[in-house]
């Protein structure tokens, strides 16, 4: 059975999100980070970033949620949840995931370290403002393609839009504005999903 690594909350959401969707039975397992629970040897080894989430199966282990939310939905080519490699499609698909985890996460990321993440010392509250505003310009771009589209690549929910939507949430959390109210109606859309409903239940539960 497949196992993923964790926090109560953050990315491995979203492989915990895209394992709800396929309907794959995992287990999940709850680091604590204020104890170093994902800094000990055992953990290391399997992810040397110290990060999750990281998915075990068996002998195969991967990390990264990016790797992880694809590899579930190659797992299930039936359900659709990414198109089929070589298709112009999943060449499309691969665009959105990359653009979540590059352009869209990176002001979300820096604000959140430069606010809770990083040793008190470290912080830099300047960067909190260029985050802000950096912010404006992937909303706009993702904006934009939603607003003749339900979802990311069209009529289909996709794993791109688990990472985009997880990214909404984290933005939400964080009190920072959509911008639009096609995004509005898209975090709504995706995060009403039953299967993010369960995950949050998975996670509160910890296990
Ligand atoms: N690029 C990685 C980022 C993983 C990541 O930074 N995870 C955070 C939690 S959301 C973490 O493990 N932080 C612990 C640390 O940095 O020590 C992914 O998308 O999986």
């Amino acid at each position: 059975m497949i196992t993923v690594y964790g926090f109560t909350v953050g990315r491995a959401s979203r492989a915990l999100w895209a394992l709800e969707e396929a309907g794959e039975p995992y287990a999940f397992v709850r680091l604590d980070p204020s104890l170093g629970e994902h800094r000990t040897e055992a953990y290391l080894a399997l992810n040397p970033a110290g990060k999750v989430p990281t998915l075990v199966d068996g002998d195969f282990v991967l990390t990264e949620s990016g790797a992880i939310v694809t590899w579930v939905a190659d797992r299930h080519p039936g359900l659709g949840l990414a198109p089929p490699a070589g298709t112009p499609a999943r060449a499309h698909y691969l665009q959105w995931c990359f653009f979540v985890l590059t352009e869209l996460e990176q002001p979300l990321w820096t604000q959140t370290k430069h606010t809770f993440v990083l040793p008190p010392k470290l912080r830099v509250p300047q960067v909190i403002d260029t985050a802000k505003k950096e912010w404006s310009r992937p909303t706009a771009v993702l904006s934009a393609q939603l607003s003749a589209r339900p979802f990311l690549l069209g009529e289909d929910f996709t794993m791109a839009d688990v990472l985009a939507g997880h990214s909404l949430a984290w933005a939400r959390s964080l009190g920072l504005p959509l911008g639009s109210d096609t995004l509005e109606a898209y975090a709504d859309r995706v995060l009403g999903r039953p299967a993010l409903a369960r995950t949050t239940a998975r996670e509160r539960a910890g296990s």
